[in-house]
């Protein structure tokens, strides 16, 4: 089979699943030379078996809301790799979630956690279900709902949910106290756990740490830091509030914020009681952003993107392709050199051509985002070990493994001296470790 044959292949197979045909594509067009060298991934047909889950699981998750009507949503889990670990990844809670977004996720998770070190195999799950506007009643109801379908899946050593977007320490806790109730058994099922219930220190603050690290090294690879630098983030949640506190922390000035309605532009920077404000803002009170620019007298861009304002460094922290291309051209045309990515695919291939084509530092979520999964693998351990670990080391790890990753971007997508494709190098590097993996568990 060709490359464009096996790509025929998919499409086929997966109608009406654009993200995930989009995810497959980009590891494809990365890999495909590689696996044409390689006649042991080819004999034992890695490429045919690596994008089918191992299990996928579709479930109807029925509960009562405040009103006393009953309610109902779809619950999935797609369990899709195990070859290097147990299965592992966030559970979204969005309106939009479906099949092909989380066959994405889970897809590309694979190559992520293959890229931390750690032993960990790919999964994702969620539901349809929309917290926003929800009382903690009814969120907690969903949780318990969604969770009695979900126990008999999951488990510390088989498969190990944790949040992602709509999915905080909130929702985990109250996921992790019905798992807990129906195995009798308190083992770390769950990471984003709270500190005092088995959880992690930092892991809150992974994701958005762990971007900015990235950023940090590829800075670096051109003599250059965040000091002084303009930064454009999108996003108000988890990743995008901490990636904000580490670009603070490194001297940077961050001058976006964003959710679903809009975004507020704040040329002065988001820090100091400006942070503080946004995390009550959005952990405890629920608001909207749009409440920012009326507390500090700022801009707010209705219905729009933040990727038109200038900035030397975009950090795209919210959802799937919320960069197009014309996003991409904008951005370059504003002197923006380098893009780390704290959500999972937030540029359209087409913004990534503009991206690679203009040779700037871009990093994708695989490997810029990993900082999330990593912290949780380090939870895991943690608790397989019985230990609660001081926020020190939990962060010195997580910076270690942070550069792991930059470096096996490097190693693997080095193109000349003065260029590195991040794409290319996350794609090689993650897969070469999984399919080395397939090949030595036989054909299961
Ligand atoms: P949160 O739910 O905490 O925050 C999500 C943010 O993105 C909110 O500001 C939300 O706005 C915005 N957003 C979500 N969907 C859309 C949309 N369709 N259009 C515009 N804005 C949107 O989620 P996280 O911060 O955890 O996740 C953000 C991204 O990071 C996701 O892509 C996720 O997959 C990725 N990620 C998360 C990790 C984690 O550990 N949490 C780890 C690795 C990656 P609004 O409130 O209006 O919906
Ligand atoms: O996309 C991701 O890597 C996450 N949402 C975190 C997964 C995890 O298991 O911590």
């Amino acid at each position: 089979m060709t490359k464009s044959e096996f790509m025929d292949h998919v499409i086929a197979k997966n109608p009406n699943q654009p993200e995930f045909i989009q995810a497959v594509k980009e590891v494809v067009d990365s890999v495909w030379e590689v696996y044409e060298a390689n006649p042991v991934f080819k004999a034992a047909n890695i490429m045919e078996r690596i994008i089918i889950p191992d299990r996928t699981i579709i479930f109807r998750v029925p509960w009562v809301n405040d009103a006393g009507e009953v309610v109902v949503n779809t619950g999935y889990r797609v369990e899709f790799n195990n070859a290097i670990g147990p299965f592992k990844g966030g559970l979204r809670f969005h309106p939009s979630v479906n099949l092909s977004i989380l066959k994405f996720l889970g897809f590309e998770q694979i190559f992520k956690n293959a890229l931390t070190t750690l032993p960990m195999g790919g999964a994702k799950g969620g539901a349809d279900f929309e917290p926003k506007g929800k009382t903690d009643n009814e969120v907690m109801h969903f949780c318990q709902s969604f969770m009695s379908e979900l126990f008999r899946h999951i488990g510390f050593r088989t498969d190990v949910p944790a949040g992602d977007i709509g999915v905080g320490g909130r929702e985990i806790g109250y996921l992790y106290g019905q798992f807990k109730r129906l195995k009798n058994e308190y083992s770390g099922a769950l990471t984003g756990k709270g500190v005092q219930w088995g959880g992690s220190l930092i892991r809150p603050e992974a994701t958005g740490y762990g971007t900015v690290y990235m950023a940090e090294d590829m800075l670096s690879t051109r003599g250059e830091s965040f000091e002084g630098k303009v930064v454009a983030v999108s996003g108000s949640g988890n990743v995008a509030q901490y990636a904000i506190q580490k670009v603070n922390e490194f001297g940077g000035r961050v001058v976006t914020i964003s959710d679903s309605t809009g975004f507020v532009y704040d040329p002065d920077g988001i820090s100091g009681e400006k942070w503080d404000y946004v995390m009550q803002l959005k952990n405890e009170r629920r608001g909207r952003i749009k409440e920012y620019s009326k507390e500090f007298g700022c801009k707010h861009f209705e219905g729009k993107r933040p990727w038109n304002i200038p900035c030397d460094i975009a950090l795209p922290c919210a959802t799937q392709n919320e960069i197009d291309v014309d996003d991409a051209k904008t951005l370059i045309k504003n002197g923006c050199f380098l893009v780390s990515e704290g959500a999972n695919m937030p540029s359209t291939p087409e913004a990534v051509d503009v991206f690679q084509e203009a040779r700037i530092l871009y990093a994708p979520g695989k490997a810029a985002n990993a900082g999330g999964v990593t912290t949780s693998g380090l939870e895991m351990t943690q608790n397989y070990m019985g230990q609660s670990w001081d926020k020190v080391r939990v962060n010195e790890e997580l910076r270690r493994i942070m550069t792991r990753i930059h470096e096996q971007c490097v190693e693997y997508g080095r193109i000349d001296d003065k260029y590195v494709d991040y794409v290319k190098g996350a794609n090689i590097a993650g897969f070469m470790k999984v399919a080395k993996a397939m090949v030595d568990l036989g054909v299961v």
